[in-house]
């Protein structure tokens, strides 16, 4: 029987699986290239840790490698109940709160590899975690599309780790009571997005007022097999940042807080890396905890041994 050491935590209630121990063995090289192998040749340890009966379709899970570049404290490959995910912040802090867990790290600032670039995760005294991420940039603005059932919606497209088309004006109220609402929205979006010329935007985000003093702004995330996140979706607020800073409407060193729909917070800030061409360093700040460790068990006699896939 095959066994895979997890350690779960969760950030602003949105969950993240870290294999510790028993994943596949991707070799070395290029991380990009080992996710394309995890992808190609081993896809069944995604879908036994992430989906049902073992998991559910909220859970990003997240592969530790061998860095390829040493000053890195690991490489780390995030993927969901569909996929793999570019980067993905509030597995990031998840991370780093799981390493810390393990004794792997102190507080400090770490560099983790990640299939779409390195970034810099600062573990702080009292537990929070700043998450320099990837370049982050809006590629188009106010994109308009006819979506089936809805009519026009417009967006921006814009990468923060992960493609996101992010919506200010829409009809809904972003609350609990709302997601089956909200979800239909999006995945109607998406799909039209997708179809209309942008086929690599994942994610989509709406915008509405913030429920807590302090706060900038409340968003909801669809994540691409459909669950919302439960956190601000750090990728997601880093896209968000390029856009405010593309329109001039937050500062380099400005604070940003980003709620969810849950009343979770993540504090944000970008640094300008060439304001010509709108990039921008994003630096997400959160907080995470550790929830669980465990080992699953892979009984080939089992029929969902490999996970119930969609
Ligand atoms: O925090 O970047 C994020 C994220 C992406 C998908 C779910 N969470």
């Amino acid at each position: 029987m095959r066994k895979i050491t997890i350690i779960d935590s969760h950030t602003g209630g949105e969950p993240t699986r870290i294999i510790v121990a028993g994943g596949p063995d991707l070799g070395t090289g290029l991380i990009a290239r080992r996710r394309d192998k995890f992808q190609r040749e081993f896809d069944q340890f995604r879908s036994a840790v992430t989906n049902e009966p073992r998991g559910s379709d909220v859970i990003v899970g997240a592969l530790l490698v061998e860095p390829e570049d040493k000053t890195c404290v690991t490489g780390v490959i995030f993927f969901n109940n569909v996929g793999y995910l570019g980067m993905c912040g509030h597995g990031t802090i998840g991370l780093m709160v799981t390493l810390a867990h393990l004794g792997r790290i102190q507080p400090g600032a770490h560099r983790l590899e990640t299939p779409v670039g390195i970034v810099t995760a600062t573990l702080h005294a009292h537990g929070e975690v700043s998450v320099a991420n990837v370049t982050s940039w809006r590629a188009r603005q106010a994109v308009s599309v006819e979506v089936p059932g809805i009519g026009p919606v417009t967006g921006d497209v814009a990468w923060g780790g992960n493609w996101f088309f992010l919506i200010e004006n829409h009809p809904l109220e972003i609350k609990l009571t709302n997601v089956d609402a909200l979800t239909d929205f999006c995945w109607r979006v998406r799909q039209s997005v997708n179809s209309q010329g942008y086929p690599e935007v994942d994610h989509v985000e709406l915008f509405g007022p913030p429920s807590t003093p302090g706060a900038h702004s409340k968003n909801f995330v669809q994540c691409p097999g459909k669950a919302y996140d439960r956190s601000p979706c750090g990728t997601g607020t880093s896209a968000k940042l390029a856009c405010l800073a593309a329109e001039g409407k937050l500062c380099e060193g400005e604070t940003w807080i980003q709620e969810s729909i849950l009343g979770s917070h993540f504090r944000a800030a970008f640094k300008w890396q060439d304001q010509s061409a709108g990039k921008i360093t994003p630096v997400i700040t959160g907080t995470a905890f550790v929830n669980a460790e465990a080992t699953h068990l892979l009984n080939e006699a089992d029929p969902f041994c490999w996970g119930i896939r969609g």
